[in-house]
């Protein structure tokens, strides 16, 4: 028979880039727009804050608390870990996931620190993996500029800098660097989003028949 035909797993989107350059205006956007579409779908956010784990991070992200570099990475890398078996779930259920920040920032922020880049990329080996990264870049001028920039650890413009090239040694060195939709994120939020929701239902559509891949 055909079943495989009409089998449609969710599609796993990804938004990721630096600190203010509009993930989540635009992952929240998508969200809305699926849903009043009557797409199954849910949205993700890491770090997951409210998790035990999440709560570490968010004191050591507002400064509340010190932790070893390494100790942090890992901790990002749990964070995700504890999601993988209820994101699986929903994905093979045929629910599509909108997930703002994953291993990408967790290798990214990391690296940019002085960790060695392999060593950060280990503790994320055989997580899901996204169906499309929609990276949104914005030079740190502009996302200086915007909203709130400087309240957290990582909001400084030096380091972001050093994060944006790391970020593009990432899609450089990916072998399925055609998973990278890198958007010019100073256009206005609408024409982001036009653009977005063309990328987003051309992955829904097509990603159905694909297995989904770990690693
Ligand atoms: N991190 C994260 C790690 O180190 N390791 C990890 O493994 C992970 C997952 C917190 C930090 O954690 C680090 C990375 C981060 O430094 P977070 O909780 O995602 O990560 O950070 P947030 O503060 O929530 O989000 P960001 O700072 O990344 O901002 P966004 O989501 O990119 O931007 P957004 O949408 O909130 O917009 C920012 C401002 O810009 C305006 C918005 O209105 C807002 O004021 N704006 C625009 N202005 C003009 N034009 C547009 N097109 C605009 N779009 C949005
Ligand atoms: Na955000």
């Amino acid at each position: 028979s055909t079943n495989t035909s009409t089998y449609k797993r969710g599609a796993f989107i990804l938004f990721e880039g630096c600190d203010r350059t509009g993930k989540s205006t635009q992952a929240n956007k998508l969200f809305e727009y699926l849903q009043i579409k009557g797409h199954a779908v849910k949205f993700w956010k890491f770090p997951d804050r409210t998790t035990p784990i999440g709560q570490t991070i968010n004191a050591y992200l507002t400064n509340n608390q010190e932790l070893d570099d390494k100790a942090i990475h890992l901790l990002f890398s749990a964070n995700r870990w504890e999601c993988m078996p209820k994101m699986k779930n929903l994905l093979l259920g045929g629910t599509t996931i909108i997930v703002d920040r994953y291993a990408y920032s967790g290798v990214s922020y990391s690296a940019s620190k002085g960790l060695d880049l392999n060593w950060c990329r280990c503790s994320d080996i055989g997580l899901l993996r996204p169906d499309v990264i929609i990276f949104m870049d914005l030079s740190t001028e502009e996302s200086e500029k915007r909203g709130g920039f400087g309240e957290e650890r990582y909001e400084k413009k030096d380091f972001q800098e050093i994060v944006r090239k790391t970020f593009a040694l990432l899609k450089e060195k990916d072998d399925d660097d055609s998973l990278w939709e890198v958007l010019d994120a100073k256009q206005s939020v609408e024409r982001l989003h036009e653009q977005i929701v063309e990328i987003s239902l051309d992955i829904i559509e097509n990603c159905g028949q694909l297995p989904l891949k770990e690693g």
